[in-house]
């Protein structure tokens, strides 16, 4: 079911029911026309088909008149039955889905938009039957689901070039005056120029190893650019955040302190990542401590720090302080520290530098890597599901009731692996990639990108220039929302237009 722009590279299918008044929508058919004013179209759109089951919007345009307190049913063929969604609460009745409003999406005012998104279906990609919206009939009954007949927009012209050449790039910020500073996983810190890469500003080379997937594998200065932190295993394999002060640009080295640590039970699934949020907290991601499986329960155990994602405030305190607003304060079977849990290996999260929204790239086992979402409004607390699922596919035990299916997943056919999650294009060189979220994989090592329409995952972008280079370790967002982007091979490239 192939739809839209014929891009060399897709790996999902996105269906949607036709219609007569809008294409990909289902025409409006109400018998009040008040309300038929308010059902402008509806949308059902299949964004990640996986045979028994399929992750689903459903996009409600409201015309010239706004709605609150709205419900929106649906019903599915026998068989077909809605499992979760984020942002509504669902019933059943007979073969009829409603959804209700909730908190923050209650309302929907005249000629806006709202979206079920994260909206999970098992028993294979059916189309619903009819849509009613607060009681009245707005769907066209017996429309034959369709290929949406979307207009073609071509490639992105954009590619990579390279940059600079480093040893083992990593990870890299955005330094004092701007300048974009890059770890090598091999323990050293250069900044990057007009000539290439510094000599070493830091380097922690013999207190570090890069066996499994060690190394140094993060760094970040805080908002102020006071301080400069590096979170890396040490020669015990273990997880190491350390700060530095730094003065007129220059890092302090008899400040060095330590943090926070972790002891790392295998070699791999170090998490790594460590970045200032927009709230000026320092958020680290862990991941579940290796293995296959997560052997120990750790990412569903709120008793460790692995297998999660933190938020402390360095500064507050010594080592650090648990900002008080941390969703388990309080609890005394968790740890303070933990924002979100339910991760595999966070290697890379972002925010979007437009909307505060977070996103984080989970690497997966054996099927589905993901991209996990939250809103800028999220007070913490999400459970993305690891180790009970790998994406939206069951693994062992129950699916958590308060699970968060991946905003994004992909799987492994086409050789892909090991999400490397970046950022939301948010620069100017490339207006037709604005709002747009760029990621790759360690293994295929292409840049990819995903629109974003109202909130939820849309179109793949295809890229008129060169977007492979392998290993794709790290995106870096440079001071001018431009993206730069680090091979672990060597090379750092920046995504140019054409
Ligand atoms: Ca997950």
């Amino acid at each position: 079911m192939e739809a839209t722009r014929g891009r060399p590279r897709r790996l999902t299918a996105v269906v949607a029911a036709s219609g007569a008044l809008v294409a990909g929508a289902i025409a409006v058919v109400a018998a009040n026309p008040a309300h038929a004013a308010a059902c402008e179209s509806i949308e059902y759109a299949v964004v990640n088909d996986w045979g028994g089951g399929h992750q689903v919007t459903v996009s409600l345009t409201t015309g010239t008149e706004g709605v609150d307190g709205w419900t929106l049913s649906f019903d599915l063929p026998d068989g077909a039955a809605v499992q979760s969604a984020w942002n509504v609460d669902w019933s059943q009745t007979g073969p009829a889905f409603t959804g209700s409003d909730v908190g923050w999406n209650a309302a929907v005012a005249a000629g806006q938009s709202r979206e079920l998104f994260g909206m999970i279906v098992s028993g294979g990609a059916v189309q619903p039957e009819s849509f009613t919206l607060n009681g009245v009939e707005c769907g066209d009954e017996g429309e034959e689901p369709s290929e949406t007949p979307t207009e073609d927009p071509g490639p992105v012209d954009a590619g990579l070039v390279q940059v600079a050449s480093g040893s083992t790039p990593t990870a890299g910020t955005v330094g004092p005056d701007g300048a974009i500073w890059i770890a090598n996983r091999t323990g050293t810190v250069q900044v990057l120029g007009d000539d290439g890469l510094s000599d070493p500003v830091l380097d922690i080379s013999d207190e570090t190893t890069t066996e499994g997937e060690r190394g140094l594998l993060g760094i970040a200065f805080d908002p102020s650019f006071e301080h400069f932190y590096i979170s890396y295993t040490d020669l015990n394999g273990d997880t190491a955040i350390e700060e530095f002060a730094v003065q007129g640009g220059q890092i302090q080295l008899d400040t060095r302190r330590t943090v926070l640590t972790q002891e790392q039970p295998f070699s791999n699934h170090n998490g790594g990542h460590i970045a200032f949020g927009p709230d000026g907290m320092l958020y680290i991601g862990l991941g579940d401590g290796g293995g296959s499986f997560d052997p120990n329960d750790n990412a569903q155990d709120l008793g460790t720090l692995l297998g999660k994602l933190l938020r402390i405030d360095p500064s507050g305190a010594e080592p650090y302080a648990i900002p008080p607003d941390n969703p388990f304060v309080g609890d005394p079977d968790a740890r303070g520290e933990i924002w979100a849990y339910g991760l595999r290996n966070p290697w890379r999260f972002s925010w979007d530098a437009a909307t505060g929204d977070l996103y984080i790239g989970d690497v997966g086992q054996n099927e589905r890597e993901e991209i996990d979402f939250a809103p800028a409004s999220s007070t913490g607390g999400e459970n993305y599901g690891w180790a009970r699922m790998e994406g939206t596919l069951p693994v062992s035990g129950q699916e958590p009731a308060d699970h968060r299916p991946p905003w994004f997943e992909f799987d492994h056919s086409e050789g892909a692996c090991s999400v490397t999650g970046g950022f939301v294009y948010r620069g100017s060189a490339i207006p037709e990639l604005q709002g747009a979220y760029v990621f790759s994989d360690f293994c295929l090592g292409i840049v990819r990108a995903r629109e974003i329409e109202g909130g939820t995952v849309g179109d793949e972008v295809e890229f008129s220039g060169r977007i492979g280079v392998g290993s794709i370790v790290s995106f870096v967002e440079g001071p001018d929302g431009e993206l730069y982007v680090l091979s672990l091979g060597g090379a750092i490239l920046r995504l140019d237009p054409l």
